[in-house]
């Protein structure tokens, strides 16, 4: 079995096409669903045989060029002693919101032995895989959402009055966060990932300034204390265009775009950075031709430094099929 490095190699630069989709691993899939009629999604994760055949069912049925590891930002939660549930078609919900005693009790995890389901799926991964297994968490802000607006948000007020009426408070949650993200994450670095991906999904909501003030130093400290283990790293945003320039600042490999940006322009902000994404995920349930002609407007305006992706996650009313197809054509097309 040859082992694929199209992915590790995009991300060190070289001009080498990789692709892989955020939540490839889940609820598209007819496997996912069919297994989903007999468990919920933590009987699945906290079983690593069946963790790891999730994980893996893209890898087989696409051909991508790296898996990612099935789970949850959310599966550090109950060690750190949160309850909450995850909602059919709503996500996260937190049954007791925090208030400043919980966050100043708020645990510290000890991941070897309370998330060791998560160590035994990654052992089995490594030993089945033949590409890069990227593990991941969120970025601090983006659990602090969930833990304060009690679920995901729209208008993010909640977290906002919290952080601008309680900043030292504020800042105690996301230093606590961030020590359980970066255990979390060397975690799962000793048991084997090849890649981190930092899925930070709402910090798009917060002003420029308020980013800087707030929640930027959090990152850099979480980035600066992975750097040891000289692993690549993904930092992944949503409606991030305005503060781009910023996160360039970060001394991660790869910046993970979405959609609402053109990509030109994304490499003009963002340098000589590895970019990935960033086709709409709506594109795929689209028809092909129009998949194909979107496709190649990305791909004619960054030939290199770019690991094709999406600009979030693979939406569950995607046809397998265009997945399918989009993944051949992008191994196959000549620019
Ligand atoms: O009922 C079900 O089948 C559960 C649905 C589901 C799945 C399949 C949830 C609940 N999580 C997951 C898996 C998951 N979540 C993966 C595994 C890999 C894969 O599916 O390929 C990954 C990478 C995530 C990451 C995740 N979870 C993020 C970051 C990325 C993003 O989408 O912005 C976030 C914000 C979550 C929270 C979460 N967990 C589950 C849902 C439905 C959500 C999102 C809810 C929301 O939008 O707030």
């Amino acid at each position: 079995m040859n082992f694929n490095d199209n992915l590790l190699r995009a991300i060190r630069g070289e001009p080498i096409r990789a692709i892989w989709f955020m939540r490839q691993a889940g609820r598209y899939l007819s496997e996912y669903k069919k297994l989903r009629e007999k468990y919920n999604i933590f009987e699945m994760i906290k079983n690593p045989e069946i963790s790891a055949y999730i994980t893996k069912l893209p890898v087989d049925k696409l051909n991508v060029d790296g898996a990612i590891l099935f789970s949850d930002i959310t599966i550090i939660f109950e060690p750190m002693g949160i309850d909450f549930e995850i909602v059919e078609n709503k996500g996260p919900v937190i049954r007791k919101v925090l208030n400043e005693d919980d966050i100043r009790n708020l645990i510290i995890i000890e991941p070897f032995e309370s998330l060791d389901f998560v160590y035994k799926t990654i052992k089995i991964l490594k030993s089945e895989l033949n590409v890069p297994l990227i593990g991941f968490s969120a970025g601090p802000f983006t659990l602090a959402v969930y833990l304060i607006e009690g679920t995901r948000s729209k208008d993010f007020l909640k977290i906002k009055e919290f952080m601008l009426k309680n900043p030292t408070l504020f800042d105690l949650l996301m230093e606590k966060l961030t020590i359980n993200i970066y255990k979390f994450l060397e975690f799962q670095i000793k048991a084997g990932v090849d890649i981190i991906q930092i899925f930070d999904s709402w910090i798009g909501c917060l002003s420029p300034n308020i980013f800087k003030l707030f929640i930027l130093k959090h990152i850099k400290n979480l980035v600066s204390k992975l750097k040891q283990y000289n692993i690549p790293i993904i930092y992944f945003s949503l409606n991030t265009y305005s503060i781009l320039h910023i996160l360039n600042e970060l001394d991660v490999d790869v910046i993970s775009i979405d959609w609402r940006i053109d990509i030109g322009k994304a490499r003009e902000i963002l340098k000589d950075k590895v970019i990935q994404g960033n086709l709409d995920p709506a594109i795929l349930l689209a028809d092909f031709e129009i998949i194909k002609k979107e496709t190649m407007e990305i791909l004619k305006s960054i030939n290199y430094k770019h690991i094709f992706n999406l600009g979030h996650g693979i939406l569950p009313n995607t046809p397998f099929i265009n997945v399918k197809k989009l993944v051949d054509f992008v191994k196959e097309v000549k620019i």
